[in-house]
This record gives structure tokens, sequence and C-alpha cells, in this order.
């Protein structure tokens, strides 16, 4: 017998994942020029729409759009183009799927959030004001970085990477949950300001990080530090690396992964949820 018409398939699969305790994926969609990976493949905003489009249909829990590059040596884009990038794909695929507005810019955030976004991804982890002005409605993701894109990278360093990376984010939880915002996570920042070593401490103790009781959520997908693991030489060639380090974080019982390779991600993180559950 086939399936009932009408039924939705993907709410039903949704659920079922939940049930088991998957991982939630965060489907990346840069509208750049210039972004590390996927820059310059979908700053036409029908094609930034249809592959939004293609990450809900391969499961993608939240799609994450994005106007501004922050990889190693980026320059920071304006408020207006900013805006001009991301604002029509959020406006289009919000009643599709929750949509996270990734940005530095508590304007930018602001606008997102009037057209439809639900979640401010925040590599800054300062802009959780927005979130309160948004009311409760809106969540906010605080991630780690040392430094600032253009220069980052330049000569990180830490006396306790996890130490320091889980007492920042700690803190800046707290002061947003004290000024009233009820969803909000938590992201060591891989490879924001961090050597392969300083990455490497981070993705062996994400259990520190999930003890704080916050959800966590982490991207390694496609990072350079996987190529300097071996791992591939361009972006495009660390699926394996990629798919790994999201199967590790699930394992350690962190929340949400974000991944270019939406599909084989969900499908990762559907086979550790189902072993999870098996394993209870
Ligand atoms: N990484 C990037 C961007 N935003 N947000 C969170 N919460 N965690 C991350 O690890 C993270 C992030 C960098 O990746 P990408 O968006 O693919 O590249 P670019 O910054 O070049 O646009």
């Amino acid at each position: 017998m086939g399936f009932t018409a009408g039924f939705d398939h993907q709410k039903a699969a949704r659920k079922l994942r939940l049930l088991a305790m998957a991982t939630l994926v965060m489907g990346v969609l840069n509208v750049t020029p210039d972004s590390f990976s996927d820059g310059g493949r979908w700053t036409d905003p029908g094609r930034a729409v249809d592959r939004g489009l293609a990450m809900v249909a391969e499961g993608a829990d939240v799609v994450d759009v994005g106007g501004e590059s922050t990889r190693p040596g980026a320059r920071p884009v304006d408020d207006a183009e900013q805006c001009r990038r991301v604002l029509p794909v959020i406006g289009a695929l919000a009643p599709h799927v929750r949509v996270s507005v990734d940005t530095r810019s508590a304007m930018v955030a602001e606008a997102a959030i009037e057209a439809g976004a639900t979640l401010v991804n925040d590599v800054s982890a300062s802009l959780w004001p927005v979130a309160v002005a948004a009311g409760g409605s809106v969540g906010w993701v605080a991630m780690h970085m040392q430094g600032e894109p253009a220069t980052m990278q330049l000569d990180p360093r830490y006396g306790d990477v996890v130490g320091e990376v889980r007492a920042f984010l700690v803190e800046r939880a707290d002061a947003a949950r004290d000024a009233g915002v009820g969803e909000v996570w938590i992201d060591p920042g891989i490879g924001f300001g961090k050597t392969l070593e300083h990455n490497l401490a981070l993705l062996r103790s994400l259990a520190v990080l999930v003890g704080t009781g916050l959800p966590v959520a982490v991207g390694t997908s496609r990072k350079g530090f996987l190529g300097a693991l071996g791992g591939g030489a361009t972006p495009d060639d660390r699926l394996e690396g990629s798919l790994a380090t999201a199967v590790w974080a699930a394992t350690q019982g962190v929340a949400m992964v974000r991944a270019h390779d939406v599909a084989a991600t969900v499908g990762a993180m559907t086979l550790v949820g189902d072993l999870t559950a098996a394993a209870s």
C-alpha cells in the first residue's frame, strides 16, 4: 500500500528523530561572494532559496543564512549590504523551516527577525539584547571567538583553552538568561582564533561544555583544521572529516551540528540517534 495522501512524512521523520534524540542539523547557506567553502555559489537570491529548500528536503532542522564571511582574514561587510543579501532569502525560507541569521550586527539581526528568522547565530557572542527585544520567540547562539576574523589566526594563545572558552560562554549565557532570553545555545567556535591543537582540545572536551547544562552547537564542517589532519586539501574534499567530527560531537552530547553537506550529516545524525536510543 502507498503512503497516505496528505501525510507529512518530513514532520513524522523529525518526530522520530527527536524521539531517538538525534542531534539537530543546522544547514549552512552563505549568501556571500567569499565564504571559505560555498562563497559565490548562492549569491543569486533565487538560487539561495532553492538551496535552502533543498536543505529542508534533506532534513535540515534549521537553515543558517549569512551575508558576511567570518573566515580567517575576512573584512567586515556593512549592514546595508548584509541586509540586501540575506533578507529576501530569509523571508522566502521562513514559512518552510526554522531560519537563523548568521551575523555580528544588531541591526541586521533585528531586520532578519522582522523577515522571519527565529534564531540569532552570533559569532561575536554579544547580540543577546536583540533576542531580549524580540521577546520570547527568538533564540540566541553565543559562539566563542578570540579576536576578529581579519587577524584571529595570526597568533591565537590560551593558558587553558577549554577552561577559558567554557568560562566565557557560561558568563555570556548567564547574562542573556538573566536578561530574559529563554533559548540560549553555546558554541566553542572551532577555527575562530584557534590553532589545530586548540581545536582538537575543544573537540576532545565537548563533554565539558555539555556539562554546563546549556545546549551546545558545533561547526566543524569543511574547516581548515580537517585539512591539516590529512582530511582533504580543499573544503569540498573534507566530507569524511566533517562527518567524523559531527558524529563525534553527537556522541559527546552536542545538540546541534552546523553543516554544509546536509543530507549526509542528517543521515549520520539519525544513525547515531538510533544507536543511542537502542543502547539506552
Ligand atoms: N562557523 C562559521 C560561521 N558561523 N556559527 C557557529 N555558531 N559556529 C561555527 O562554527 C560557525 C558559525 C564559518 O563557516 P562558514 O559560514 O561556512 O564560512 P564563512 O564564515 O567563510 O562564511
